[in-house]
């Protein structure tokens, strides 16, 4: 059935819970695991799923994100594959950019339903889950259903930040609030699962993962043109005339959309057994290809960290740490709990020694650092010296070349932290 089924991936309004690693570049080209990006997740998702045609939809084109759906995705000729990219674009009838998610479908329509297709998987693109989608189409077409939402129990203190509902006993959405105030959370419980509800997960909440069929989800864009987002108004209206169903699912689903949940994302992954597992051949994450050389690494004691390729190690020690593709770090660094995203490209052995010559710090990170709790977006040089401690005791904002967001430094892609600088 899923030859049926087209996939669309929501891939972010401004971004800007993700500033500044959105700054230069759209949400689902934002890096994460140190050589994916995020858009990967959603994608790998639905090839592993057998959903093999998807429009990923963007407020804004970036170059990157279509560099590497172009570099990333490629499918036989004999094939009905494709990754298409989406941008939101003016046109006479809409002159705006997308007002909210269910916006963001609706002035797509006119390309999707060039399509063949008879439900439609809408997906966000900042979220960490491997899951297969394959189920959840069982479940909607066995049980009659015209809309299935993805849900998962959730905890009282996140139920807030979700969509909460209530079901009947054969799983049919009853009731749906959107991201409900805590004082009205009393009413929303869920029966859940005897694993769930010993960790206190007594909410059922809505994933953002949503089947539509096809011919409903067209009737609900059109009929209402002022509803713009699917929690907060297209899932609550649909339930008054249509058979929603809960397909619930309890295994690792975390939403990446804000700074201190990318970071945790991403430091997760060098848990001793990550709950999101990178090394399952059964859900490869598919990326770009890239043919980088093997990492080489030289009198560093690495702990729990995660090294993609392409990197060019001498630092003293790394603990619990992401690096990313070509990332360069002197000696005499320490680096812990921090994301260093790596760079686009080597400095040849000529403009090292220009650089070296005149005091400029190198592509990287440079010798003798300490950096804690933080995050290096590409491209950074970080010269020798310098001592990035993040943590509850820097006062948030931004500083120009960085900015400190829930106690995390943010090193700016490009930027160049001078020798010896302290923050
Ligand atoms: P939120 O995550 O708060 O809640 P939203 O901010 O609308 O919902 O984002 C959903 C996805 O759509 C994200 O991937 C986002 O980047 C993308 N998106 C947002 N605005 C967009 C736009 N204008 N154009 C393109 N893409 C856009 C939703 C549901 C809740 C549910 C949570 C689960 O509304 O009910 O509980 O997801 O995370
Ligand atoms: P981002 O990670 O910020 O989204 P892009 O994907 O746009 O960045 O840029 C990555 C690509 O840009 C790399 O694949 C690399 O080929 C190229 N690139 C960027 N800067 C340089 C440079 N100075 N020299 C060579 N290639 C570069």
């Amino acid at each position: 059935m899923t030859d049926k089924v087209l996939g669309v991936i929501l891939g972010g309004g401004q971004g800007s819970r993700l500033s500044p690693l959105t700054q230069t570049r759209s949400k689902p080209a934002v890096p994460i695991g140190g050589k994916y990006r995020l858009v990967d997740i959603p994608i790998s998702n639905c090839m592993n799923s057998g959903i093999h045609r998807m429009f990923v939809l963007t407020q804004f084109n970036s170059a990157s994100l279509n560099k590497h759906i172009k570099n990333t995705y490629h499918f036989s000729h004999f094939s009905k594959a494709f990754v298409d990219i989406l941008a939101a674009e003016q046109t006479p009838d809409n002159p705006t950019w997308f007002q909210g998610t269910a916006d963001a479908v609706r002035q797509c329509m006119h390309h999707i339903v060039n399509h063949e297709f008879d439900y439609i998987l809408i997906l966000s693109g900042d979220q960490l889950y491997q899951m297969d989608f394959r189920e959840m189409l069982k479940a909607h077409i066995d049980k009659g259903a015209e809309i299935s939402i993805a849900t998962i129990p959730v905890h009282a203190k996140e139920a807030t930040e979700f969509g909460i509902l209530k079901t009947d006993e054969d799983s049919f959405i009853t009731s749906f609030i959107e991201k409900p105030k805590a004082d009205l959370l009393p009413d929303w419980t869920s029966e859940t699962s005897d694993e769930m509800k010993s960790a206190g997960r007594n909410y059922l909440a809505s994933m953002g993962i949503y089947i539509f069929n096809r011919d409903l989800l067209i009737k609900m864009l059109n009929e209402n043109p002022e509803e713009k987002d699917f929690g907060k108004e297209i899932i609550p209206r649909s339930l008054v005339s249509n058979h929603v169903l809960s397909y619930q699912y309890e295994g690792y689903w975390t939403d990446i959309g804000n700074i201190s949940s990318f970071f945790e994302a991403n430091l997760g992954l060098t848990d001793e057994l990550p709950q999101f597992n990178m090394f399952d051949s059964a859900h490869t994450i598919f990326t770009r290809a890239r043919m980088l050389p093997p990492s080489k690494v030289s009198g560093t004691t690495l702990e729990k960290t995660i090294v993609a390729e392409g990197c060019i190690i001498q630092a003293s020690r790394v603990e619990r740490a992401v690096l990313g593709i070509r990332s360069r770090i002197g000696k005499g660094t320490t680096i812990a709990n921090s994301y260093i995203m790596g760079s686009d490209h080597y400095q040849t052995l000529e403009e090292i020694q220009e650089a070296t010559a005149i005091g400029k710090p190198l592509l990287g990170i440079g010798d003798r650092c300490y950096i804690n709790n933080a995050i290096v977006d590409k491209n950074c040089r970080i010269g020798n010296d310098v001592r990035i401690n993040g943590g509850s005791h820097l006062a948030e904002g931004d500083y120009g070349l960085y900015v400190v967001k829930d106690g995390i430094v943010v090193v700016k892609k490009g930027s160049t932290i001078a020798n010896g600088t302290v923050i």
